[in-house]
């Protein structure tokens, strides 16, 4: 398999997070490359391309113009307004009934394309957007030249990420603007799979309305788990994109047993699709030891996930997504894509 990665992320680190009532260490940090470049390394998995540096025109496919550039500017410009360096984060969020449209000021920018807590910006935040998009689409180019799967490995992820607003560690929605660049280099059929514990609300709205990219997602049911708002059962898609969008909600605490059977449906849904290629949005975070989540899975889970999507036998692009218990991370991702290519 092979596996682009770049060291550019590194410097999206040091922010802190609101976890209820403190601030924490962002759960989101550059040490959980390590562990898989570590754990990729004793697997033999070792064949590690360089990303190719791309323009923003693939992303401006998925992504509004005025949002990236804010992505791009907002922390300079955050510092100028304000006076204050380390990190920049909304203190307002644009809900109903406020304005919409931010005018220039970086505090209302932040109030309009953020929608939570958890997007801080800090120096080295856009460098390490730019990059895991050209880690993700030097990857999908390696795809669609013929390679039968490749893994883009990168940092910030991108799922709740969506056309003009950042969230849940998200800025640039990596895996849907290579479904995109999917679609515009020929595929006719593209489908997404979503293993990260959380809903990738982002990846959703995006797609919501379209019958060319089928999304599929399994993740901790919206009722007791962040985003809260999104990834109920009953959102199968609105006018052309009815029916190509599948949630598969599950109840806190659930282990392999009713993880499994999800899989098997959404599995089951992707190959009556007949997509040309299968993207999996690759999160960890269904681990049982995993910080921010509640799922039980166990490492060997992991492996079960792999096999199971190797059963499509489609060509694959796996994206990175989230999984935040550091120690276990890399062991996890390792065992997802042996499981893959061994199947
Ligand atoms: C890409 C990704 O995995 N983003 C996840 C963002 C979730 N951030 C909010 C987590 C909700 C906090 N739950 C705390 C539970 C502590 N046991
Ligand atoms: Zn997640």
């Amino acid at each position: 398999m092979k596996i682009v990665y770049g060291d550019g992320h590194r410097g999206h680190a040091g922010a802190e997070e609101l976890m209820y009532n403190r601030m924490v260490p962002m759960f989101e940090k550059p040490e959980r490359m390590d562990q898989i470049l570590r754990q990729l390394g004793r697997t033999g998995l070792t064949e590690i391309h360089v990303p190719t540096v791309h323009d923003l025109a693939a992303v401006h496919r998925v992504h509004d113009r005025r949002y990236v550039r804010f992505l791009e500017t907002v922390y300079p410009r955050w510092v100028a307004e304000t006076g204050i360096e380390g990190f920049a984060t909304a203190y307002v969020f644009g809900m109903r009934g406020m304005r919409q449209t931010p005018g220039d000021s970086v505090q209302a920018m932040l109030s309009c394309y953020t929608f939570d807590v958890c997007v801080p910006f800090v120096a080295g935040t856009w460098t390490a957007i730019k990059e895991a998009v050209d880690v993700t689409l030097t990857a999908q180019a390696l795809v669609a030249a013929g390679a039968h799967s490749a893994f883009a490995l990168c940092r910030p992820p991108g799922h709740h990420a969506s056309q003009d607003l950042a969230g849940g560690y998200c800025y640039i929605n990596n895996a849907a603007v290579a479904a995109q660049a999917f679609r515009d280099h020929g595929a006719a059929r593209v489908a997404i799979l979503d293993v990260d514990y959380h809903h990738g609300n982002g990846t959703q709205r995006i797609f919501y309305e379209r019958p060319d990219v089928l999304y599929v997602s399994i993740h901790g049911r919206p009722e007791e788990e962040y985003p809260f708002l999104m990834g109920f059962a009953d959102e199968t898609g609105a006018g052309a994109g009815e029916g190509f969008n599948v949630n598969l909600p599950l109840p806190k605490g659930i282990g392999w047993g009713p993880y499994g059977e999800a899989l098997a449906l959404g599995v089951a849904r992707i190959n009556a699709y007949r997509p040309d290629v299968l993207l999996v949005s690759l999160g960890a975070d269904a681990y049982k030891d995993d910080p921010v989540s509640a799922f039980r899975l166990e490492s060997s889970d992991f492996g079960r996930i792999g096999k199971a999507i190797a059963g499509l036998r489609m060509p694959t692009l796996f994206v990175m997504e989230g999984g935040y218990a550091v120690e276990a991370l890399g062991i996890n991702i390792a065992n997802a894509l042996t499981g893959f290519l061994e199947a």
